[in-house]
Order: C-alpha cells, then structure tokens, then sequence
C-alpha cells in the first residue's frame, strides 16, 4: 500500500533534506513510454534507472507500460498473472477483444510491474484509428512513417487500457499517468479527449524540431524565436509527429522537460513553457572501500592498455604509461555530438604536444555506432599478434622456469649464459618478426559501409592523423557499441569508461546527455557544454566545476573556431596534469555522484506528479509552487584544500612513484574531511519552479 511519501536524504554529502508529504493512498500511477524494457535510446535509461525509487514509492500501485517486444521480453521479464484486480479484469477485457496485452515483472533494481501491448496484433485497426484521429484534431499520419504508426496503435491502445482500467476499478481511485516523448504522446491526447479522470504528465526529452534544425547548418540558439515553426517541420516531412508532440504537450496537466536549456527550447518550438524541469538522474553505486573506483580505473585501464598493445604492434614506439585514453561516445549524430569540434581540437592538441616535446601521447576513442560489415583484418590481426608475443613469452618463461628449477634442485646456480638454448631464440626471433607490419595502425576498427563519405573518417583525412609514429595524438573509431562479448576490446561500456582518463561530449544539441552523468558518477573527469542540459547543471550547481573534473565548454556565446580552441585548451592542460593530480581530481569528480542520484533528483519527478494530482483532482489534492530564491540553491563550494589548477599544485618530488601517489590520495582525503567540516554545505534549497 503506498504510504505518505516523505523522503530522507541527509546521508547524501550535506544535500539537504528534502521532506514532501502527500497522501497517496488509492492513487495508481501509470508511466508510459515506448522505451519500457525497450533499448531504443537515453529515455530507456531514465525508465530503468529511475525504476527503483518510483517502485519505493508506488509499491504495487506502479504499473510501466511499453510495447511487447519477443526477444526483449525473453530476456528481460518474467511474465506472471496480475496482481491488481481492476487490472486483471482490464487486461482480460482488451485480450478479449482482439488486443494482446502481457503483464510481468521488469528483471532490473526494483522489480516494477510492467503491462506490455502487441501493437502489431492490433494492426488490423490502424486505418480507422487514423481517421479517427483525423476527424478528432485534423491529425493525418502518412502510411509510410512506420514510427509514427506505431505512435498511432500505441496510443490509442494505451487510452484504451488506461479508461478501461478506470472503468474497472472499484472504489475511483486517483490515477496518474506519466507519458514520456511523442512516440507516446498520443495516449494523452485521447485521455483528455475521453475526458478520463486522470491526472497526466508529459515529459519530453528533447524536441523533435530542435533535433532536425540542429543536425542541419542551422544557428538554432540565436534563432530560437524566429522560427515558422509549421513551416520547418513540413519542410522536413515531420510534420504529423510535430502535432502529436504539440498536441501532447498542450493536453497535459503537468508538462516537463530534462533540463533548462530543453525548457527553453520547448517554449519556443512547442509554445508552451514546462511546469517544472525533471532532470534525468542515476543509480549510484557506493562501494564500502573509499577508494575502490581509483583501484577499478586501474584494472579496467591495464585492459584498454592491453587492447593498444595490439591495435598499435610494431608501432609501439610511445611510453603506455604515459598514454592517456579520452573518448566520446554515444548516437552518431556528427556535429550535434560534437565529434566534429573534437577532432579539429585533436590536431591542435597534437600540434602543442608536438612542439612542446611532450612525452605524452593521447589516444582518442571515438564509440559511435554506424553501418559496418564487421571487424577488419588489420586490428583482428593485431590481437592476434599480441596474443601470439604473449603465448612465447609464456612458453619461454615455462621452459627457463623448468630449468631453473633442476639447477636449483642439485644445489647450484643456473648458468645465465645456457639457461635458454638455441631453440627458444628461434622461437622469439619468430616472434618479433612476426610484428612487422607494412601499414600504420588502423584508425578504424571495422570495414565500414560508406567509408568514404563517412563523416568522422572525412575528417580524419583532412586533418591528416593517421596513427603516424610522430604524431603524439592516436585516433580510433570503433563504430559499434562495445560488448564485453567483442573479439576485438571484450569489455562492456561501463568498464570502458572506468578504464579512461577523460569523457568528451562538446555536444551542441544535448538536451540532458547521459554520457558526461555517466563518467561523473564512475569518477572519471569529462568535458562537457553550456548547450547541454548536463553542463547547464553542473555550471549551476558547482562553483568551480573544473577543479571538480567537470570542464564545461563555451558553446553559446562563442564561434566554433574559438570553442574549438577553448576545447584545446582544456586538454592540453589535462595532458599537463601529474598522475597526483590526476588521482586527486577523480576523487574530488567521484564526490559529485551524490548530486546525480536518483536519490536527489527524483524529487522533481515527485513533485510533477504531485502537482498534476493537484491540477486534476483540487478537491482532494493542494501542492503549493514554491518560488525560487536569488541563488538558485545548493552549490558545491570551490575545493579548499589543493590548488585547482595543475600549474599550482605541487608535485612531491621531481618524479614522485606511485606509493607515494596513493600516500597523497589519502592524505588528500584528510583533507577533504577537513574541508568538509570547514565549509558548511546544508545550505537551503527550493526547487528551482519557474
Ligand atoms: C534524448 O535521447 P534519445 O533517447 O532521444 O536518443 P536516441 O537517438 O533515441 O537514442 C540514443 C540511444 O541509443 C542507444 C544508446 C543511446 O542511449 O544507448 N543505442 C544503443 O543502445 N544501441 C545502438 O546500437 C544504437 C543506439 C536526449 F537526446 C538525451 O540528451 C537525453 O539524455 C535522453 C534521456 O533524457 O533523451
Ligand atoms: N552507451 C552504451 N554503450 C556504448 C556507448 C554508449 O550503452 O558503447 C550509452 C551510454 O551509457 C548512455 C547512452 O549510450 O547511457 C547515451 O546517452 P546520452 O544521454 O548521452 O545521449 P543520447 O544518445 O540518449 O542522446
Ligand atoms: C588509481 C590507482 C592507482 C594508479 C592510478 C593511475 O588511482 O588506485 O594505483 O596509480 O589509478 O592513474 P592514471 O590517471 O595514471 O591512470
């Protein structure tokens, strides 16, 4: 039974408490999206993440509802009999009536309840759903957008369920339905319509106008108020999903967006501003040992390594220990992810290391899916290679240890100069010669579809880094997403990113971005953008966000080329940084986690459902709108205990080891204990309604 909910959060490093009583007794919340145990994009992410605090919450009164998809469902829910009643007798009724609707378990934190729909079962009533909706609101999908049919099935088959299930229940209860992006919009619309009695939100998770102009050559931010907005999307054949997404946003009691920048964007592509921003949080992973993510960045590190020794053999003219690993992943959208500024800031980077003589070399991931048939010969062949280095090594270790050993047993000391014969010469003499190679390192890991006009490796040529011994800047694009199943880099996503030393995501559209949230809770510095919901988020809440690992680029009031430079910037000054000072900001990066849980920022998801049970039933429900202070709440003071800037801190010696390293850590740790009680940081906070 779902309690008053009144959450406690002092454990988390001084953010405040947050308390919000609001009786939810016989109140049922539905959330709706076409990612619900359904990989398609970031919003699956939030749904999964979000997933055990709402359950928390919600109890056995949350129900997610998605599409059925067979080899999701086989792999990711355990398909059981209805709890609830009222739903068992509205899943009864659909399936009765030519629908096919499933109900389980969703096998992730939390175990929520999931109600899955067939929409192709349903099929069969597209067109006169289609003109339904047409002679309802002028709304006509054209039969060749698959997208946007499924859009059409899905919602009239979730107004369907939703009114069924309000029909069915016994006692009328306070049901809420949480509607995510346009592809799930249309359930609302209808709700409304049917004038059902329930409370709707709708939370989009970027625009689909924005998305469109921004790929284009468009100067989207400073032409944000000029836009014809019909026009454009009519221009771009998108024009049906634009009025859904309209349409949805209009019809809600409470319309949310992921950040302020998206809020902003919505106002003026949308027409109408959101309620409340609902930024996108995570599930933080605390480990009981402090420095446990510092000892995972080390062995996840010594795997990339591992992966380098093969892509680069025969070239491996460079100090791995010096060699820092920077990535950018994430859709292959060029020039919204950034990926364009990123390597024009490569060849710079690699210009200044040159010139300065710098003894360290950058290699440069870039993880974006695109149309590949496979791995190519040359990196296969590479790990082949280490491989083959590795097993000699190993068998003239055997052979020498063997040896050793008998001479060890007769009393006397091995001749060195015998102690390995003829034969094991022959077989490292082999060996070696088995890493020649003709051709540089390859700078792609697969045999690309369109090659030559694929975007990135377009810019590589023209930029000229071709994995060259002199260049001091090493590129590989691995355009899949990784797997720890991979012949090639067998490693999964997230200990990739624990493995490198810096996330780069110069994004120009990023309505929130995963990505950079994903790196900060791991502990692992990134650079990010004042045109991403994650980088307006951070900027607001941390004085001195790059003394935290956090580097945010200027993206909005600068040119490309001076971003570009400013980018430069940034990572040249990492690749100054000690391995001290590198240690030290990971540590201070990881302290951030805090403020990306779920366990913080569900809060806003809270408050969106309360204020819309409020909007729809006022007789039983208040919710006061707080109004937002001068200062717009909690911030993370600047460290107090190291200078920020690599060029002040101090080294322990000239060429300090590692011991001492991990002695500074905790000293620094000391520190930051100290500093903590130093600087009061329970500072009040009102949630920043506009
Ligand atoms: C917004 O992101 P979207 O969900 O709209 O982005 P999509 O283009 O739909 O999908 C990108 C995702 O696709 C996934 C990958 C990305 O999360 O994990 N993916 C995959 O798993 N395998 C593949 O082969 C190809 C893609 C918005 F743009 C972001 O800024 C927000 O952070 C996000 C959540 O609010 O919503
Ligand atoms: N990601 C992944 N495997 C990879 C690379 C990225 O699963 O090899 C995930 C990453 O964890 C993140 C998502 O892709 O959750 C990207 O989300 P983001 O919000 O940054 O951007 P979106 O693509 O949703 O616009
Ligand atoms: C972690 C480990 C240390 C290691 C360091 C390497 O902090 O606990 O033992 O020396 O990572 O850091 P780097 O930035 O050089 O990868």
């Amino acid at each position: 039974m779902p309690l008053a909910r009144s959450l406690s959060v002092t454990s988390l490093s001084g953010l405040e408490e947050w308390d919000e009583e609001f009786d939810l007794e016989d109140a049922v919340l539905f959330e709706i999206a076409w990612e619900v145990a359904n990989k398609v994009g970031g919003i699956y992410t939030v749904l999964q993440t979000k997933a055990r605090l709402t359950a928390e919450e919600w109890g056995e009164n949350y129900f997610l509802v998605g599409p059925y998809v067979e080899s999701n469902v086989r792999t990711q829910v355990e398909l059981i009999e209805p709890t609830n009643p009222a739903l068992k007798r509205t899943i009864d009724k659909m399936n009765s009536s030519g629908c096919k609707v499933y109900f389980g378990r969703w096998l992730i934190e939390g175990s929520p309840y999931v109600i899955l729909i067939d929409v192709a079962f349903t099929a069969w009533s597209l067109d006169s759903w289609k003109s339904e909706l047409w002679d309802l609101c002028d709304i006509g999908v054209p039969w060749f957008d698959r997208e946007a049919n499924d859009a059409v099935l899905f919602g009239f088959l979730t107004a369907w369920l939703l009114g069924e299930f309000a029909a069915q229940s016994e006692q009328p209860s306070h049901i809420v339905a949480h509607f995510h992006e346009w592809l799930a919009g249309l359930g609302l619309v209808l709700c409304r319509h049917r004038q059902l009695s329930i409370a709707t939100i709708f939370t989009t998770h970027a625009t689909l106008l924005g998305r469109y102009l921004c790929a284009g050559n468009v100067d989207f931010y400073n032409k944000l108020a000029e836009f014809n907005v019909d026009k454009e999307a009519g221009d771009r054949q998108i024009y049906h999903r634009y009025c859904l997404e309209r349409a949805a946003a209009h019809c809600a009691h409470v319309f949310t967006t992921v950040s302020q920048i998206t809020a902003i964007e919505a106002e003026f592509l949308l027409k109408r501003k959101p309620d409340i921003v609902t930024p996108n949080g995570l599930n933080v992973k605390k480990f009981s040992a402090v420095h446990e993510f510092q000892n995972l960045h080390a062995q996840s590190k010594n795997r990339i390594q591992e992966f380098v020794r093969g892509h680069f053999y025969g070239h491996l003219d460079f100090n791995l220990d010096k060699c820092l690993f920077l990535f950018i992943a994430g859709r292959y959208e060029f020039s919204n992810k950034g990926a364009d500024i990123f390597l024009e800031a490569l060849a710079r980077l690699n210009y200044l290391l040159r010139v300065n003589h710098s003894d360290v070399t950058v290699i440069a991931f870039f993880i974006m899916p695109a149309r590949t048939n496979n791995f190519n010969v040359e990196t296969l062949k590479g790990q082949a290679v280490r491989k083959q280095l590795w097993d000699t090594a190993q068998t003239v270790k055997e052979r020498f240890g063997k040896k050793l050993y008998e001479s060890l047993l007769v009393g006397q000391l091995p001749d060195v100069s015998k102690i390995m014969d003829k034969e094991d010469f022959t077989l490292m003499k082999r060996a070696i010669f088995a890493t020649q190679r003709q051709c540089q390192p390859p700078v792609c890991t697969h045999n690309m579809l369109e090659d030559s006009n694929d975007p990135i490796l377009t810019s590589v040529r023209r930029i000229g880094l071709f994995n060259s011994s002199a260049d001091r800047v090493k590129i590989i694009f691995h355009p899949e997403f990784l797997s720890s199943t991979s012949p090639l880099l067998p490693m999964d996503y997230e200990e990739f990113v624990r493995g490198c030393h810096l996330g780069v995501f110069p994004s120009y559209y990023e309505p929130w971005g995963y990505t950079p949230a994903e790196c900060t809770v791991m502990g692992i510095p990134s650079i990010s953008t004042n045109l991403s919901g994650f980088g307006c988020f951070m900027e607001e809440h941390i004085a001195d966000p790059s003394a935290y690992g956090i580097y945010i680029l200027d993206r909005r009031y600068r040119g490309v080329d001076e971003s570009c430079n400013q980018l430069t910037s940034f990572l040249f000054q990492f690749c100054k940084q000690s391995r001290r000072q590198r240690i030290i900001q990971r540590n201070r990066t990881e302290r951030l986690s805090d403020l990306l849980d779920w366990k913080y920022l569900g809060r806003y998801y809270i408050s969106a459902r309360h204020m819309a049970l409020a909007k729809a039933f006022p007789d039983t429900y208040t919710y006061e709108l707080q109004e937002p202070t001068s200062t717009s709440g909690f911030r993370y003071p600047r460290p107090a205990s190291v200078p920020p800037s690599p060029s002040l801190s101090r080294h322990s010696s000239p060429h300090h080891s590692e011991a001492e390293d991990n002695d500074e850590e905790e000293r620094y740790d000391e520190d930051l204990e100290a500093e903590k009680d130093r600087v009061n940081i329970r500072q009040p906070y009102t949630l920043p309604f506009k």
